[in-house]
């Protein structure tokens, strides 16, 4: 058996997955699918997913199921797709908007013709049929953004209900508020701007975030209409968000009271390089 994964990744690698997925960018990166500036986003995401444990909390799970329902309840909801979403869960995206039937739409700060064509290639490679927002399809502008995101599709955002995002900056998510839109963001850091602005915030990484949303939808899509309004009415994002923080402050509290500092973050592989330091000092 091969010892490495299709990223030339030790299967072994106590940080196997992140590296994994760190890779995936850079290897997106260099297609020119990713920005710069996506590789540094990616950076900020990490330290956060580090201070989550690297799990889906039980917070984020709860949002996961509720943003699944208000994408089954809406009427024309929108996957929102950058670079770094593309680089990590293009085949996700696709199978989602299929189960909840969304549309999906690139949607880039760094917007180039060139990237925009081959963020839509990559999506319709997992079998997307059409994709918004290349090239001229842009027609119309969101108001008070700033940057070249603020072109949107007249089928997509421009006319959507609700907009699905992940990695994003605050401006654009106040902005689509402000336009009268309902945003589900997926960020990791509950305390950005676009975690505050959203009407529903999922702080997990994108991709344990986007798997659970195609298992929601899978079990979810055969609700009637009032079972989706059930889970959606008691849900409140500044109550998930306080839980999010409380989350983290008490995880770190808990490490700070352990006989050996990290002993419980660390996976197997790691607990075997403790004990092999503890031998040492001995
Ligand atoms: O592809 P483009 O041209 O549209 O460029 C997009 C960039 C990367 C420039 C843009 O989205 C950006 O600048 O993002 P920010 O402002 O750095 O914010 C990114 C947020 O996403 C931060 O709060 C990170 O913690 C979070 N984040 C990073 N990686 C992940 C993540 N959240 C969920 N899953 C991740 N994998």
């Amino acid at each position: 058996m091969d010892k490495f994964n299709l990223h030339n990744i030790l299967k072994n690698h106590p940080r196997a997955e992140s590296l994994t997925i760190r890779e995936k960018l850079v290897k997106g990166f260099k297609k020119g699918i990713v920005a710069t500036a996506g590789l540094i986003a990616h950076g900020r995401g990490e330290c956060f997913d580090y201070l989550l444990g690297e799990k889906t909390q039980p917070f984020a799970f709860e949002a996961e199921k509720v943003a699944v329902a208000t994408l089954l309840l809406s009427s024309n909801p929108v996957i929102s797709v950058n670079g770094n979403t593309a680089a990590l869960c293009a085949r996700e995206v696709v199978k989602l908007s299929k189960l909840v039937n969304a549309k999906v739409e690139v949607n880039l700060f760094y917007r180039s013709l060139k990237r925009e064509k081959l963020i839509a290639k990559t999506l319709r490679r997992y079998g997307l049929s059409k994709v918004l927002g290349v090239g001229g399809k842009a027609d119309k502008t969101i108001p008070s953004i700033s940057s070249l995101r603020c072109k949107v599709d007249s089928e997509g955002i421009f006319s959507a209900d609700t907009v699905l995002l992940a990695i994003e900056d605050g401006d654009r998510t106040s902005a689509l508020r402000k336009a009268g839109k309902r945003v589900i963001a997926i960020d990791l850091n509950p305390f950005s701007r676009t975690a505050i602005w959203a009407s529903i915030t999922i702080v997990d990484n994108l991709v344990r975030a986007l798997p659970n949303m195609i298992r929601f939808a899978e079990a979810l899509r055969k609700k009637d209409r009032k079972d989706l309004e059930g889970i959606v009415e008691s849900y409140n994002n500044d109550n998930m968000l306080k839980e999010a923080v409380r989350f983290i402050n008490l995880r770190l509290k808990n490490l700070c009271k352990e006989k050996v500092f990290g002993w419980s973050i660390c996976g197997e592989e790691f607990q075997r390089m403790f004990l092999e330091k503890e031998a040492l000092s001995r």
